[in-house]
């Protein structure tokens, strides 16, 4: 089933298509704290520009989370200290709301004289010299999908379960941020060869026990604020240390929080050498704005902050004083 896009979108994949048919060596990155979008999004585009001849490199940030190294080209996304010998002339920067989300391979990205910026971030201030930014797509899978469907011809089984994950992780599972093209897509990449049954059961069903322990510490200093309707909790290094877990354990912690019935915004505070904080809004409350006011971005429903030289305790305060104002 071919779908269409508007004009506008259609414009921009013309353009990217331009670059990507002149381009020869490819420089592809995401941002740190690697999501299933971004990795998704970044290895389905790897796949397609291999199918065509092109020379193509990885470099990120952070390694990628277990639960995704069941995907394919997974293995081409080690971890990060990019290689200053890599003199691509083409850079995608895929998923990230800023330049600077993509940690020091920005130094490695500016190195190309062409630079690519896909993302469905509102915030996104357009950084690069091609700039398709639109945040009606639940995800950037979803624009990848249009880039990959046009530019590569087709799609393969393995890019079809790239962007699958894509697109089931950044919409919760698709409960949330569905845009007007998910379920066209998703039936396409279903077609296509991804298989859901088996992607949800890597993704969401094979936590490693000592996750479980982790969260189950993590429940037990679980906050409520009534007056807000806020639900809070967070995860300190003692209880790393206790149940030998690191912050990719985590991963999912959030949803707990999300699901719980008397809570309007939720947020979760994760404790290493910074605090991390993760947002996510069930009512009108932007939580994008809240994480703005610390330096941080995403989008209305799902934002993240981080802070330097603060307890988790104190975080949670600042979190919400400034909540409170709203
Ligand atoms: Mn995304």
């Amino acid at each position: 089933m071919k779908i269409r896009l508007n004009p506008e979108d259609e414009k921009k994949v013309r353009e990217i298509e331009g670059v990507i048919k002149k381009g020869k060596r490819f420089l592809l990155t995401t941002h740190y704290n690697i999501d299933g979008d971004a990795i998704g999004s970044e290895l389905a585009l790897y796949g397609m520009l291999k199918r065509m001849g092109k020379e193509a490199v990885i470099a990120n940030q952070d390694s990628i989370p277990a639960i995704y190294r069941f995907l394919p080209y997974s293995g081409k996304a080690g971890a990060g200290v990019p290689d200053s010998r890599i003199k691509p002339d083409v850079s995608i920067v895929i998923d990230c709301g800023s330049a600077d989300r993509t940690g020091k391979v920005f130094e490695l990205v500016k190195k190309a004289p062409v630079i690519v910026n896909i993302d469905h971030h509102f915030s996104n201030p357009g950084f690069a010299s091609i700039n398709w930014i639109n945040h009606r797509f639940s995800a950037t899978g979803e624009m990848v999908y249009f880039i990959i469907s046009s530019v590569g011809k087709m799609l393969t089984k393995r890019e079809a379960a790239c962007l699958y994950t894509a697109v089931l992780t950044d919409t919760g599972n698709f409960v949330h941020n569905m845009g007007p093209y998910t379920m066209d897509i998703v039936k396409n990449l279903i077609d296509a060869g991804a298989e859901p049954e088996k992607i949800a059961r890597k993704v969401y069903m094979e936590r490693p026990l000592r996750s479980i322990k982790l969260l189950a510490l993590c429940l037990m200093n679980l906050r409520f604020d009534r007056r807000k309707k806020v639900c809070w909790m967070k995860v300190d290094k003692e209880m790393y240390r206790r149940t030998r877990t690191k912050e990719e354990d985590t991963e999912g912690f959030i949803d707990m929080l999300v699901r719980i019935k008397e809570a309007n915004v939720v947020f979760l505070i994760k404790e290493s050498d910074i605090v991390k904080v993760s947002l996510r809004s069930k009512s009108k409350l932007d939580v994008e704005k809240i994480a703005a006011k610390f330096g941080g971005g995403g989008h209305k429903k799902a934002a993240g902050c981080h802070f330097r030289g603060i307890s988790a305790e104190q975080a949670a305060e600042k979190i919400l004083e400034e909540i409170y104002k709203t």
